[in-house]
């Protein structure tokens, strides 16, 4: 699976075990639409999942993603030594919450880190870039802690982290409109994030009409369609030192090679 590595640099605080970094800090998302980039309004990860800071090459950044997504990448020349991390911190999702990140192409000057309690720690990074106007996962995660008063403070979010971002108009989508995920969350009624079936279900109706009618309404490429657009995309992030490709090894793949 190839995917594409977005890059959320850390402005504000950081947390503690990370006070004495002197490099620029990266929380790294992997993604399958760099082109729904101009709609993100936070970073999502799990507050139980276990996360690493680590070293790399690129500009000597140090980046975050799960320990699993790490060694991925030390296979994928982002270390010094191949197949080697050098860890500086260890971090829970908790200890991650409420940062202040700048993320590319989206009209949010300022994004959080917020948590979602439905990201899989064996997948992508585990570090999940939030577009809440084509994701219906997304806009229900979103949803959640604007309704939730109690569920905010349990992960000690402020109102500023979550109450002023709203969906972000980016693709039209035939017969679903310029906020596709919101329109399908509604008409499914999905009423959290752990309505899974029907989460599914919206997933799979904004997925292919996305990709293949989808038209960017914003940014460098506007007017074209989504799939024609992917792959400039991508390079127009890269070449801003913004995003990379990021490869996940295939269960599938690998035990048919096998
Ligand atoms: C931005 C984005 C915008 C995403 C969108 C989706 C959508 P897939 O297709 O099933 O492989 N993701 C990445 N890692 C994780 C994780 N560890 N746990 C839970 N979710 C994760 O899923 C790839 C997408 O799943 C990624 O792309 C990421 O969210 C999320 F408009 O990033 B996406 C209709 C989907 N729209």
């Amino acid at each position: 699976q190839e995917y594409t590595l977005v890059k959320m640099k850390l402005i504000g605080k950081a947390p503690e075990k990370l006070s004495k970094v002197k490099s620029v800090i990266y929380l790294v998302a992997a993604t399958l639409r760099p082109e729904t980039m101009y709609g993100q309004t936070n970073c999502w990860l799990h507050p139980d999942i276990k996360y690493i800071a680590f070293e790399t090459t690129e500009n000597n950044e140090v980046w975050i993603a799960t320990r699993r997504a790490a060694r991925n990448m030390s296979y994928q020349g982002f270390m010094k030594v191949n197949g080697e991390v050098n860890v500086i911190a260890e971090l829970s999702g908790m200890e991650l919450m409420g940062l202040q990140l700048t993320a590319p192409l989206t009209s949010n000057k300022i994004i959080y880190t917020l948590p979602m309690l439905t990201i899989k720690e064996d997948k992508g990074t585990g570090v999940v870039t939030c577009v809440p106007s084509d994701s219906p996962d997304d806009y229900a995660a979103l949803t959640d802690l604007q309704k939730k008063q109690p569920f905010r403070e349990k992960y000690g979010i402020t109102d500023e982290m979550v109450l002023p971002y709203k969906p972000i108009p980016i693709i039209d989508v035939p017969g679903l409109g310029n906020l596709s995920a919101v329109t399908v969350c509604e008409k499914l009624k999905v009423q959290s994030q752990n309505d899974r079936d029907k989460l599914t279900e919206a997933k799979e109706l904004v997925y292919l009409k996305g990709f293949y009618d989808g038209i960017l309404l914003v940014g460098e490429f506007a007017g074209k369609k989504v799939q024609d657009v992917k792959k400039d995309l991508r390079k127009y992030l890269v070449d801003r030192n913004e995003a990379d490709t990021y490869y996940e090894p295939e269960k599938l793949i690998m035990s048919r090679s096998a």
